[in-house]
C-alpha cells in the first residue's frame, strides 16, 4: 500500500467534493449525537486551542449538556440547571468526547476522556420519573469504573467504533502524557518511562468492556492529539490515524497509521503507507474525497503556537481491487443527518455482515455523515438493515448493487443512486500550501 501526500490547492477549494466532511474546527472539540433521539440540536464550540463545549438537544427541553474548562465557558450559566438535572453539571478538563448506544438499549450515551482524572461513561437512562414522559429531564449515570472504561488518567481523543465487526461499539482512548520525547524512544526499546499509552476497549455485549490493548498490538506510546479511523483498503476493517506530539516544538515524532488485521490486531504501516509526517498532528479526516470509491486521508498539521507552521496534508489513496459501498441515509423522523443510524450490511461471496453508525468519528477529526463500506472482495450486497433511532424501527434495503453511492431516506422503501462527480487532484503547493485550523 502507498498512500501519496500531495497539497490541496485552490481550485479544489472552490468546489469541496460532494462527501459532506465536517471543518476540524468545528469537529474538534465535541461530539454530535441525538441523545434524547429529538430531531434539532442546539450546539456550540469554540476553536480555541484549550478545550470548551456546550451541547443542548432543543426540541422537548428533556436534555441538555455542558461542559467547560478554565475560564472558557459558552452558555455554562444559562444551561447548568438543566444539566444538573440531566446529572451533566459537569466542570472537569474533558479533552474528548464520544456518543455511541454501547449497550444497544436504544438510547446514545456519552463517553468522556478527562485528563488527569478517571473517565466517564455516561450511560443515558432516559426520561426520569414514573410514567417515563419523554418530556421528563433525561438522566446520566457515569458507569465508567463498572464497564472499566475508566482508564487512562492522562488521555485525550476518543472514539467509539465497532472494530471487529461484532455489531457491538468498541472503545479506544489515546493517553496523552511523555516526560519528554526520551519517552518514545524508550518505548521503542522496552526501557521502562512513565509515558501513557492508549487503551483499546472490547465491547462484551453485557455492559462491560474488556481491555485487549495488549492482544491487539496497541501497548505503544503514540502521544496523540488528532485521529481518525475509516478503511483504507476497503476490506471492511476499520484503520486509523493518529496525528501525534504535542505544542512543544522539541517533540518531533512520526504520525502513525495503523491497518486493521481482521479485527484481531493492528499493524503499523507508517513507513510503508508514507503517513509518518515529523509535524505535531492535529484534526484528521477520512473521506472519498475524489468519489473513485477509496478513502483519502486529510491531515492538519501544527497551530497551536504561532511559529507552528506547515503545510497540511492530503494523502491521496492509489486505490485496490476490494469492493465498496456509500450509503448516505437522512432521517424524516428521525434527525436530518441520520446521526445515530446504524447500518447492518450483509455480502455474499464469503458470507459477511458488517455494521457501522452514522456519525463523525473520532473527538479530534471529522468524517463524512455519508457511510463509506469498504466490502472486501464481496461479489454481491444481500441487503442492508438500517436501524432508525427516533423510531427504533429497522428498514429492510435490497437492490444494491457494488461499487455505487445510494441515498436512503427514512420515509422511502428504496434506495435512490447517486452520480457523484469524479474530481482529479492537482499535485503540487501552488499556493504555498493549506494552513487552516
Ligand atoms: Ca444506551
Ligand atoms: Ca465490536
Ligand atoms: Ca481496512
Ligand atoms: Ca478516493
Amino acid at each position: 500500500m502507498m498512500l501519496l501526500p500531495c497539497a490541496l490547492t485552490s481550485k479544489i477549494n472552490a468546489k469541496p467534493p460532494s462527501a459532506r466532511i465536517a471543518s476540524t474546527a468545528a469537529s474538534t472539540f465535541f461530539c454530535i449525537g441525538d441523545i434524547s433521539s429529538c430531531s434539532r440540536w442546539a450546539a456550540r464550540c469554540c476553536s480555541s486551542p484549550a478545550f470548551c463545549c456546550s451541547v443542548r438537544c432543543c426540541s422537548s427541553s428533556s436534555f441538555c449538556f455542558a461542559a467547560r474548562w478554565a475560564e472558557f465557558i459558552i452558555a455554562w450559566d444559562a444551561w447548568k440547571p438543566c444539566a444538573a438535572e440531566s446529572r451533566l453539571a459537569l466542570e472537569k478538563y474533558v479533552k474528548g468526547v464520544a456518543s455511541a448506544d454501547f449497550d444497544r438499549d436504544g438510547r446514545p450515551d456519552l463517553y468522556l476522556s478527562l485528563m488527569g482524572g478517571h473517565n466517564m461513561l455516561l450511560r443515558n437512562e432516559g426520561p426520569a420519573g414514573p410514567d417515563r414522559s419523554p418530556t421528563a429531564r433525561w438522566r446520566f449515570t457515569d458507569a465508567a469504573t463498572a464497564a472499566g472504561v475508566a482508564f487512562p488518567i492522562a488521555s485525550f481523543p476518543c472514539w467509539f467504533w465497532d472494530y471487529d465487526n461484532d455489531g457491538w461499539d468498541d472503545l479506544l482512548v489515546f493517553g496523552y502524557f511523555i516526560q519528554n520525547s526520551g519517552d518514545i524512544a524508550a518505548d521503542y526499546l522496552g526501557l521502562p518511562h512513565q509515558a501513557e499509552r492508549p487503551r483499546l476497549y472490547h465491547n462484551q455485549g453485557d455492559g462491560t468492556f474488556a481491555d485487549v490493548t495488549r492482544e491487539a498490538g496497541l501497548h505503544t506510546v503514540l502521544h496523540t492529539m488528532g485521529c481518525n479511523f475509516g478503511d483504507l483498503d476497503n476490506d471492511g476493517w476499520l484503520d486509523f490515524y493518529a496525528g501525534t506530539g504535542d505544542p512543544d516544538l522539541a517533540t518531533l515524532i512520526p504520525s502513525r497509521m495503523f491497518r486493521n488485521d481482521r479485527g484481531r490486531a493492528f499493524q503499523d504501516v507508517t513507513t510503508a503507507g508514507g503517513f509518518g509526517q515529523l509535524q505535531k498532528g492535529h484534526g484528521i479526516a477520512f473521506g472519498d474525497l475524489d468519489n473513485d470509491g477509496d478513502q483519502e486521508v486529510y491531515s492538519t498539521v501544527g497551530g497551536v503556537v504561532e511559529s507552528d507552521h506547515y503545510p497540511n496534508q492530503l494523502f491521496e489513496n492509489p486505490g485496490n481491487t476490494n469492493r465498496w459501498l456509500k450509503l448516505q441515509l437522512e432521517g424524516v423522523t428521525s434527525n436530518r443527518s441520520a446521526i445515530g443510524a446504524r447500518v447492518k450490511l450483509a455480502t455474499s461471496g464469503g458470507e459477511r455482515v458488517l455494521h457501522r453508525t452514522v456519525g463523525t468519528g473520532g473527538s479530534f477529526g471529522s468524517a463524512p455523515l455519508r457511510l463509506e463500506f469498504g466490502l472486501g472482495d464481496a461479489e454481491r450486497i444481500v441487503r442492508a438493515e438500517v436501524f432508525w433511532p427516533m423510531t427504533g424501527a429497522t428498514q429492510s434495503v435490497s437492490g444494491l448493487e457494488l461499487d455505487r453511492a445510494y441515498a436512503l431516506r427514512e420515509d422511502e422503501s428504496a434506495p435512490r443512486e447517486l452520480r457523484l462527480p469524479r474530481i482529479t487532484f492537482a499535485t503540487g503547493a501552488a499556493d504555498g500550501g493549506h494552513h487552516h485550523h
